[in-house]
């Protein structure tokens, strides 16, 4: 029998909610057990008291509990990728995109979009055959929930793979996992849109978490999340698993192969 678990959210914006038209600041996600909800909480808060996009003035935390037993998945590989400017990091992705097997008329398109939805709080999901546009979200796009990494564990793989021991990592290694196992997931590009962070990663079941150690200039406050998306006819699921679906991360040292 697993311990009963709670999804804490938290989103926040300045100059008014997000409902009414304010700049998205910060949002997170936490899977705590009952004892942990008020660290989850104070965590997340601190998050957003202390961003790099502004200081907000609307934040909503919520828990509640999760009604289905979570899936434990093991975090992607990490490689990294080097550049010298984001330029360099874009022609580093598009690469990555392409062996994934995305076709580069879908990935123009994509960079379209990307420079069409500057603020948006959640994903995009892009069908990566015909290159359109396919979660009707508008400026909210889809918001990956129900996951998480607990901080041992992750602190031991953190250390063991040389990256960050850094929330940001944590969270962005965890959605990333999340999204690439799914059998309908072809790629995700990210990167953030805080001005002060200009790593991103392309992602995939096979080629790992990439990360590209510039995609942006630093100040720049546009970011993006797009999935691409091998299958859109069962789009309404797929966004049920990335909304709903429990993931928590798991590693073990001796489990362990890497890929670079
Ligand atoms: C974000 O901050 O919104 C995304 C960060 C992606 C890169 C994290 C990393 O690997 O350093
Ligand atoms: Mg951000």
């Amino acid at each position: 029998m697993q311990d009963k678990f709670f999804s804490v959210r938290m989103r926040a914006a300045k100059d008014a909610s997000h409902e009414k038209g304010g700049k998205h600041i910060s949002g997170g996600e936490m899977l705590a057990t009952y004892e942990n909800i008020k660290k989850a909480m104070n965590t997340l808060m601190d998050k957003a008291l202390s961003h790099a996009r502004g200081a907000p003035d609307f934040m909503q935390i919520q828990f509640e509990e999760v009604d289905k037993p979570f899936h434990l998945l093991a975090p992607l590989h990490i490689k990294t990728n080097t550049v010298s400017n984001a330029d360099e990091g874009h022609e580093v992705a598009i690469n990555l995109l392409k062996k994934c097997g995305v076709p580069k008329q879908t990935i123009d398109m994509a960079y379209d979009v990307i420079s069409q939805n500057d603020g948006m709080r959640g994903a995009i999901l892009i069908d990566a055959h015909s290159g359109e546009r396919v979660d009707n979200r508008g400026k909210k796009g889809i918001r990956v929930s129900r996951m998480d990494w607990f901080d041992e564990t992750f602190e031991k793989w953190a250390t063991r793979q040389n990256m960050p021991v850094h929330f940001r990592v944590k969270e962005a290694v965890t959605l990333a996992t999340k999204v690439a196992n799914h059998p309908d997931t072809i790629a995700e590009l990210c990167w953030s849109d805080d001005p002060d962070y200009v790593t991103g990663y392309v992602a995939s079941k096979e080629l790992g978490y990439q990360r590209i150690s510039n995609l942006k200039e630093y100040g720049d406050e546009r970011g993006c999340r797009i999935f691409f998306v091998g299958r859109s006819e069962n789009i309404e699921t797929y966004i049920d698993y990335l909304e709903k679906e429990p993931i928590l991360l798991e590693w073990e040292e001796e489990n362990d192969t890497r890929i670079n």
